[in-house]
């Protein structure tokens, strides 16, 4: 009898173990150790919407881009505009405010020529980490773009799983 309830118990250490194994973490928890990043096509006035303010075709935050915290994000920038226009990453408040500021919210998080702007046709790729959940502005950096609707919004998020753009035709994400 002694020897069958420490099989018993030996068992269900077994069965624990082999659980904790196979069930996925708990939401919030750690994320499993993989190469985390998503690429993001951004293009400056695609389209004539907005007076051309637009990325992707959508300005006064039309366009959300949503990321896991703490993924790489690489941001591949197009001025396809006659005026020059640039990206970053900056407050929403403070896009929505009109008055961009002159540091990305994360490291990297802006393209080269930030007031100045690019000039048309020209690319520019910059990457950051996605470290703070929030919600952010992918904003134009070149005086009075964000005031006329050069903004669209960026969601860091603690519980998404993977990458995802609303409306889903605004752009098509790479995830890596
Ligand atoms: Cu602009």
């Amino acid at each position: 009898m002694q020897r069958q309830v420490g099989l018993w118990i030996v068992r269900g250490a077994v069965c624990a173990a082999v659980a904790a194994l196979v069930l996925p973490p708990l939401s919030g928890g750690p994320v499993a150790a993989a190469s985390h990043t998503v690429t993001v096509p951004l293009v400056a006035g695609q389209t004539p919407a907005d007076g051309g303010f637009n990325f992707n075709g959508y300005g006064h935050g039309g366009m959300t881009v949503e990321v896991p915290a703490g993924w790489k994000v690489v941001v591949q920038f197009r001025n396809a505009s006659a005026l020059p226009h640039s990206a970053m990453i900056a407050p929403v408040a403070a896009a929505q405010a009109g008055v961009p500021p002159a540091t990305p919210a994360f490291a990297g998080g802006a393209a080269r020529d930030l007031t100045t702007g690019l000039a048309q046709g020209v690319t520019a790729t910059f990457s950051f980490t996605a470290a703070k959940p929030g919600t952010y502005a992918i904003v134009c950096g070149v005086p009075g773009h964000a005031a006329a609707g050069m903004w669209d919004k960026l969601v860091v998020s603690a519980s998404a799983r993977t990458p995802t753009v609303a409306p889903a035709t605004a752009a098509h994400l790479r995830s890596e």
